[in-house]
């Protein structure tokens, strides 16, 4: 009726970034207006400032609508981009992959796709992936080498499962029920508000908790301990802990005597794990070798089982065992002994000397740690980004294995999940056949293991063709030149492809090198359905179907519609439907074979930084100071800067100083500076932050967006003017298992641009 309007509410949960929280999306008039909490959601307490501008992403005068091709160059300042419709840009995706696959085979056709973390990618992600193993190609770029391989993967060489959750599985910091937290290099506060909420009601209910951090962020500041760690250095820390939770017997001994293979013999000569068969010419190669204490003599251990002969009670943890073997008398010792070992070298002066941190608080948390269980742990970016992530996260893994909390109430458990099938399509004849992902090669126990490629292998197969050419991308809302490290190179190879269409929300400069541009739904604007949120065995059994709050902006249509329109023009429709896959799980391993048979430290043993001070004294004169990063409170990385009530409160990239280095340099706060590495230099306005070390310097990645209705211009993604903080990192120095780069540890300098 004239004059009168319609109020409508509809529950959901916020598809924005990784938190999900439960919300009620109000309507006035058919127009959506607002997004409100939803208390009665396990995940509903509270919506950040991002969730709230909701209706200013969904309504944005700059959201793609149509479907765009190029029409110029790639070189060419101005894309030339034409306004197409639908069935001409999915024909010319799907012509371009046929022609590729038939040419240099379907690998040489990757995918790219933005992170669950920080999208609504997760809607469809399942879905991509199951084109992907359709099509015949392992190569995904998701980031992985940067976020998810730490927590996600490289501890799955510790559990077999990963030890903390990702948006792929693992298990879950129970923290409602935990006596103690530990947070390593992960402030929930700015990145993940429902982790945040239910933190502090644990505090409230007296649990401790411990941070990991070189700056004082979050609820480092309500932390019985915080750890001003030098960043890059969490693996020695680690080792330094467990050293003296070890001297002082704060660990679960029984624990790591059933359920890790801390009993297992070394050979001394080989390193490798003794077993039967270097015993006796006739016997199995499967079991193991332990020595039991009650009978002086050895004992034999079935992987198969994962039992000991009489019970294994009494395996012992130390000692030096010389034993007659088929090759001679071979000194053995358990993988408990040499991880004790290892960790003893990490003293805590060795500790103070590496990691900054006082002997005090080391033995303060070690107490903590041990008088204050049951623990759980979250371990994020400040671990991830680091040329020695894999081995830091394995220290981790292993210095919480010694708590003998892992899968127990109150520690990271694997909460039950409601069972779905699996849709990605492993079990396809065409996944059966894939080539060897990029990179695969170099690094066997890497992101390529699981399909996911780096994007510094990506850009190698498209511009060397090594190990084989890729010739075309697919991506879906990934933004490479400002995620990544080699920020030109990376453009080099965009520029190289013979094709490439991506699927996006807004125009990004990645999306600038493509050839066919797709509009994407907001995730209020498309279905969805969620199984399990995360945060409480409570949350994890709930499954919600979203439904859509408005119709799609313009003509843009779902990720997963995408990739079901061009499945079906590929000829693949047939393959999609039904599969299932199921995680295996073993034995903790404090002692990885894995590793040493790939030429890796078989033991989590610490690695400097490869672009720090110390590891590169020769450019350290030059630049002195460490330089990490960190996400923004009001962004989710190189999102949302057009968004006025977002960027309103924070018009330019910061960077934050200890107030001392800022004067020993001349620079007063809110000036702009030069960050300066050896790669080049780009700028940001000085924050004061007094919590930092005088040496660490910590900026922002992501910007290059404008926003017009505040007037206030981009930031060039590939020059000194502008503030693509991954312009001056390089990722030649990477983490020789998983080919992480140093987004978190890199050497620089800060200069007053007067
Ligand atoms: N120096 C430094 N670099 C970093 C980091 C850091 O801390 N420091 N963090 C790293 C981390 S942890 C990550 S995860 C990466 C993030 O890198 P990306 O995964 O590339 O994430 P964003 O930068 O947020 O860009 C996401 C793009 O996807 C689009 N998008 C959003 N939602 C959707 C959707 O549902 N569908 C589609 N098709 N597109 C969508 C957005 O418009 C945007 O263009 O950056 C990494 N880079
Ligand atoms: N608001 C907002 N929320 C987000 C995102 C966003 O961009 N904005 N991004 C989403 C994504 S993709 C991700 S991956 C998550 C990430 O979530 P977090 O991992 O929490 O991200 P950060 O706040 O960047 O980093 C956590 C902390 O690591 C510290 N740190 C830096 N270097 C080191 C180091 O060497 N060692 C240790 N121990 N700590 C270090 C930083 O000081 C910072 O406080 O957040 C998600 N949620
Ligand atoms: S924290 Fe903010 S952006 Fe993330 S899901 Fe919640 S409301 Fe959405
Ligand atoms: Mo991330």
């Amino acid at each position: 009726m004239a004059g009168q309007s319609s109020t409508e509410q509809i529950h959901g949960y916020c598809g924005l970034c990784i938190a999900r929280c439960g919300y009620v999306a109000v309507m006035e008039d058919g127009r959506f207006v607002s997004l409100e909490p939803d208390p009665t959601h396990p995940t509903g307490q509270a919506l950040c400032a991002k969730g709230r501008a909701a209706p200013e992403l969904v309504y944005h005068p700059d959201r793609l609508t149509h479907p765009l091709k190029r029409t110029r160059p790639k070189g060419d300042r101005d894309p030339g981009w034409q306004q197409i419709g639908w069935d001409e840009a999915l024909d010319l995706t799907a012509a371009a992959m046929r022609r590729i696959a038939e040419r240099h085979g379907a690998q040489a056709f990757a995918f790219s796709t933005a992170s669950p973390s920080t999208s609504a990618i997760a809607d469809a992600a399942g879905w991509i992936r199951r084109l992907m193993n359709a099509f015949g190609t392992p190569n995904a770029s998701t980031n992985v080498e940067v976020c998810g391989w730490g927590r996600g993967f490289a501890t799955r060489y510790t559990y077999g499962v990963a030890s903390v959750a990702t948006t792929i599985g693992g298990a879950m910091a129970d923290i409602a029920n935990s006596s103690c937290l530990i947070l390593w290099g992960y402030n929930p506060s700015l990145a993940r508000l429902t982790h945040a909420t239910i933190i502090v009601e644990a505090l409230k209910r007296g649990m401790r908790l411990i941070v990991v951090d070189p700056r004082r962020a979050g609820l480092a500041n309500k932390a019985d301990v915080w750890l001003r760690v030098r960043p890059g250095t969490d693996g020695a820390l680690a080792l330094g802990l467990a050293n003296l939770m070890i001297q002082r017997n704060w660990y679960d001994l029984d624990f790591v005597r059933e359920w890790s293979n801390g009993p297992l013999l070394v050979r001394a000569d080989t390193g490798r794990l003794l077993t039967e068969c270097d015993l006796s010419a006739s016997a199995s190669m499967r079991r193991y070798v332990a020595w039991d204490s009650a009978s002086g003599g050895l004992v034999l251990y079935d992987p198969d089982t994962g039992l000991y002969e009489r019970g294994g009670a009494s395996v012992a943890l130390e000692g030096e065992y010389v034993i007659a073997t088929l090759q001679g008398q071979v000194l053995c010792r358990p993988v408990f002994q040499l991880y004790a070992s290892l960790c003893r070298r990490y003293t805590p002066e060795v500790v103070e000397e590496t990691c900054w941190i006082s002997p005090e608080q080391l033995q303060q948390a070690a107490h903590m740690i041990w008088h204050s269980r049951p623990v759980s742990y979250y371990a994020w970016s400040g671990h991830e980004q680091h040329t020695n992530t894999t081995q830091t996260a394995r220290a981790i893994s292993i210095l919480y294995a010694l708590t003998g909390c892992f899968d127990a109430r109150g520690g990271n458990v694997l909460f039950p999940s409601v069972p779905v099938n699996s849709i990605t399509g492993e079990e396809l004849p065409s996944a059966r056949r894939l080539a060897p992902a990029l990179g695969l090669a170099e690094r066997p126990l890497g992101p390529s293991r699981w399909n996911y490629v780096t994007s510094r292998e990506l850009y190698r197969a498209i511009l060397e063709e090594q190990p084989y050419p890729v010739r075309g991308l697919l991506g879906f809302g990934a933004n490479l030149l400002l995620a990544h490290a080699d920020v030109r190179l990376g453009r080099k190879a965009l520029a190289a492809l013979e094709f490439y269409a991506h699927a996006d929300l807004f125009m990004n400069p990645t999306a600038e090198m493509a050839d066919v541009v797709l509009p994407v739904t907001s995730p209020f604007e498309h279905e969805a359905l969620k199984v399990g949120f995360d945060v409480s065995p409570e949350a994890q059994s709930l499954v919600q179907l979203r439904r859509p709050v408005v119709p799609p902006r313009g003509e843009a249509r779902s990720d997963t519609q995408i990739v079901f329109d061009l499945a079906c023009r590929l000829g693949l429709g047939e393959s999609f439907w039904q599969g299932d896959i199921e995680a295996a799980s073993r034995k903790v391993e404090l002692y990885s074979e894995t590793f040493l048979e790939h030429g890796y430290p078989p033991l989590p043993e610490y690695q400097e930084p490869m672009m720090s001070p110390r590891a590169r004294p020769d450019l350290a004169t030059r630049f002195p100071l460490i330089l990490t990063s960190v996400k923004h409170t009001l962004f989710c990385e190189s999102q949302h800067r057009a968004l006025p009530s977002l960027r309103r409160h924070a018009l330019h990239p910061e960077v934050e100083l200890h107030p001392e280095t800022a004067r020993l340099r001349g620079i007063a706060e809110g000036e702009w500076v030069a960050i300066e590495t050896p790669e080049g230099s780009v700028r940001a306005r000085v924050r004061f932050n007094p919590s930092l070390d005088s040496r660490v310097v910590c900026g922002q990645h992501g910007w290059w967006q404008a926003c017009k209705e505040l007037g206030v211009l981009g930031y060039d993604p590939f020059g000194p003017e502008g503030a693509n903080l991954n312009l001056v990192i390089s990722g030649d120095a990477r983490d020789p298992i998983s080919g992480s780069p140093p987004l978190r540890a890199y050497l620089c300098d800060v200069r007053r641009i007067s």
